[in-house]
């Protein structure tokens, strides 16, 4: 599967949503009966990661578990070089480029590179620019954050990105935030790249989601409401109809 391919041919015709699982968070048999909900329900993609401490043996425990039951493209999305799985589709090979850190910028990269050609694995390049409150991945990622009303800052780094040949932008509020990135900053960044636009990080209802994606987000992402929601079903089948009508 090529996922780039995958993504773009969706891209036409809808907005997506991508489902985090985040392995540290479950058993990977469990992991798998999430990702076949989210199957089920129409999201459009596995996301793998999100914890700070994970150990390659779980991630690869619960890309195993997944790629044998559902068939949507399962991508890593790592904290680092050393929790990449060979088993998955493809790999967010990002860059935290509002980092203060020069090892998230670039030397986790340079490390992974060839752990990801070697597995065979589909680089998909992507700028990660993490927005106030940024939460556990601004803080281990030493990010020098965007503040919610920088959206002109927002715009630059994007277009940065864009110009430096990267493939995606992804918005970041930081796992859990209280509110996801604001609206104005999606839009504006939206009207100025010409790449796709994550954005993720405190999305738990349908408003948020009506509201991102009428801002501009092109892929919806998801993690915390799939651990907190006592019916993940009912739960993302809503987020993922909202994000869909528009
Ligand atoms: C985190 O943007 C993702 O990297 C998802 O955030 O867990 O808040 O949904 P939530």
């Amino acid at each position: 599967m090529n996922v780039m391919d995958y993504i773009t041919k969706k891209l036409k015709s809808e907005k997506l949503h991508m489902g985090l699982i985040d392995p540290a968070e479950q058993e990977p048999s469990e992991a798998a009966d999430i990702a076949e909900v989210l199957e089920e329900v129409g999201s459009d993609a596995v996301m793998i990661g999100g914890s700070t401490g994970l150990k390659v043996e779980s991630v690869d425990e619960t890309v195993k578990e997944i790629k044998n039951r559902v068939s949507l493209p399962v991508i890593l999305f790592p904290t680092s070089a050393g929790t990449i799985s060979p088993r998955a589709d493809a790999i967010y090979f990002m860059s935290m480029l509002n980092s203060l850190d020069r090892q998230k910028i670039i030397g986790e990269q340079v490390k992974g590179a060839r752990i990801v050609r070697d597995a065979g694995l589909e680089p998909l390049s992507m700028a990660y620019l993490v927005v106030e409150p940024g939460m556990t991945v601004g803080r281990v990622g030493n990010a020098d954050m965007i503040p919610r009303d920088q959206v002109d800052l927002a715009v630059s780094y994007s277009l940065a990105a864009q110009y430096l040949g990267m493939r995606f932008v992804y918005l970041e509020a930081g796992s859990g935030a209280s509110s996801p990135v604001p609206a104005e900053m999606i839009k504006e960044v939206r009207s100025t790249i010409d790449i796709p636009l994550f954005v993720g990080g405190g999305i738990r209802t349908k408003q948020q989601a009506l509201e991102v994606t009428e801002a501009g987000a092109d892929i919806v992402v998801t993690g915390t409401v799939i651990e907190e929601t006592e019916d993940i079903k009912n739960t993302i089948e809503g987020l993922i109809s909202t994000i869909k009508r528009i």
